[in-house]
């Protein structure tokens, strides 16, 4: 008896598992969750019509062959477990047919992929060019043709095609932006197009997908779609130099900012900092997270960053600066400063 009350308790705890598994594995259906079933891009849309259309052929096959198992399994099942069944060998028309029936299937799953590839592989020719480069651990984006360099957040025109060139600067990372399409591979040295576009404006998160070191899990980034007007505006704020310093406090900061190791990794055009170890600083304040998405760009959240980067981000390359509580608030004020 006690042994039986075990074994039920043993079973239960297992059942338990299972729930609780199962519901962390719910929670990623979320509204917010940046779902591949859930495009909001041509591109992104053809890939999910693509899953369901294999799902579906999957599913028949499942249901058909556990149809199948469960027949035999009751109707051929031995009624006298002593007694050798009749030794048979095989039956070359099953056979047949369900191997020509497996192959078929295959290969309008091939012909199916091969199609939404061939029609989502190439971006359109007026596409605007982006150039994405993967760095451990943020994203750094540049739009050559209209001469702007930022970083984690990209801004893009609604319903406008994005042809994004992506590579790394260090190791092999991997740009994804789901409800935007598929992924593309950041690699050193190479440059991997991809096609972006959105339908509707937004705010769609991304994800390196490729482990590429301690902070890979931080390493977020944003696609923000605006309409054409707002990313005109957008545009000519950050084509614009950097913002003078005004109020008192800020100009301390940008003193602080100059006569430290900042210039020697990080660019403020239209000041001497020019370095291009770390994220350019230029529009720093219009950015609406620090760290590749890691913390909102607030004072508090930028002071505690600006103190100890490696507490904030484990392994970040910008190291301990051991700035003053003093230089910490006018670097604040600064950075702020700089819309
Ligand atoms: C050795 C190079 C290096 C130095 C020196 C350095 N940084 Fe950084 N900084 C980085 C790197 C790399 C990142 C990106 C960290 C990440 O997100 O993983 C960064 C990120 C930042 C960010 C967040 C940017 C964003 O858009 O997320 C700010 C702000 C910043 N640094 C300010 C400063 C200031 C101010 C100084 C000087 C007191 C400084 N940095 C010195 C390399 C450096
Ligand atoms: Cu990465």
């Amino acid at each position: 008896m006690a042994q039986n009350s075990g074994e039920a308790r043993g079973w239960a705890r297992r059942w338990a598992g299972g729930f609780w598994i199962l519901g962390i594995w719910l929670t990623g259906c979320a509204a917010q969750s940046p779902s591949i079933l859930a495009p909001v891009s041509p591109k992104g849309r053809a890939e999910a019509e693509l899953f369901w259309f294999i799902l579906l052929i999957t599913a028949g096959v499942f249901v058909l062959v556990e149809t199948l198992l469960l027949y035999a399994v009751f109707r051929f099942r031995a009624r006298d477990p002593r007694a050798i069944p009749p030794q048979i060998h095989g039956n070359n028309a099953l056979e047949i047919s369900w191997t020509t029936a497996t192959a078929v299937g295959l290969a309008v799953i091939f012909a199916m992929t091969w199609r939404t590839m061939a029609a989502t592989s190439t971006p359109p020719a007026d596409a605007l060019p982006v150039k994405v480069i993967g760095h451990q651990w943020w994203w750094e984006f540049q739009y050559p043709t209209l001469g702007i360099t930022t970083a984690n957040e990209l801004v893009i025109p609604v319903g406008r095609p994005i042809r994004a060139s992506v590579t790394s600067a260090d190791v092999i990372h991997s740009f994804w932006v789901p409800q935007l399409g598929g992924k593309m591979d950041a690699i050193p040295g190479r440059e991997n197009a991809v096609w972006l576009q959105s339908d509707v404006e937004g705010v769609f998160y991304g994800q390196c997908a490729e482990l590429c070191g301690i902070s890979h899990a931080n390493m977020r980034l944003r696609v923000r779609a605006v309409s054409e007007a707002e990313f005109q505006r957008w545009v000519e704020a950050q084509r614009a130099p950097a913002a003078q310093p005004v109020e008192p406090l800020a100009q301390q900061g940008y003193q602080v900012f100059m006569s430290k190791a900042c210039v020697g990794c990080h660019a403020i055009a239209g000041t001497p900092a020019q370095g291009r170890v770390g994220p350019d600083l230029t529009h720093f304040g219009s950015r609406t997270t620090i760290a590749a998405g890691l913390l909102e760009n607030t004072p508090e959240n930028l002071a505690r960053w600006l103190d100890n980067p490696p507490a904030v981000k484990p392994g970040a390359l910008m190291p301990r600066l051991g700035l003053t509580p003093e230089e910490i608030q006018a670097l604040v004020a600064y950075l702020l400063s700089l819309k």
